[in-house]
């Protein structure tokens, strides 16, 4: 098998538009949350707070809670925090009880990008 210069130039080319298009850099990702991953707490929280490395659009964000890996827990509504428009807030207006829990989250960042992922924390 042999490319000739011209070939690669045109595959590079090719390489380059589509990291570009793709906006690998500007994507959503998680940075922190409180309560943070793979924590350990004691103390209930009143709300998941999760912060991202991009501004989000509320209405294509948001996180699903689920306790013991099967029960879905109900969340109040997923919102921007008044900290930023990088930040969501998701309201738990039932206590929680103890037990392990996991957040699955997704994310729609201004730039139109759609990212999602998933940790646990574990009330004591
Ligand atoms: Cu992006």
């Amino acid at each position: 098998m042999s490319f000739s210069v011209k070939t690669l130039t045109v595959a590079a080319t090719l390489l380059v538009s589509a990291l570009t298009s793709t906006g690998v850099l500007a994507h959503a990702h998680l940075t922190s949350a409180e309560p943070a991953p793979q924590s350990q707490i004691t103390v209930a929280p009143a709300q998941l707070t999760l912060h991202f490395s991009e501004d989000l659009e509320p209405s294509f964000s948001g996180a699903t809670l689920t306790h013991q890996g099967d029960k879905t827990v109900s969340t109040g509504k997923a919102s921007l925090s008044s900290q930023g428009k990088n930040t969501l807030v998701l309201p738990l207006d039932t206590p929680l009880s103890a037990g392990k829990y996991q957040v699955a989250w997704h994310a729609l960042s201004v730039d139109g990008h759609r990212t999602t992922g998933s940790y646990t924390f574990t009330l004591k």
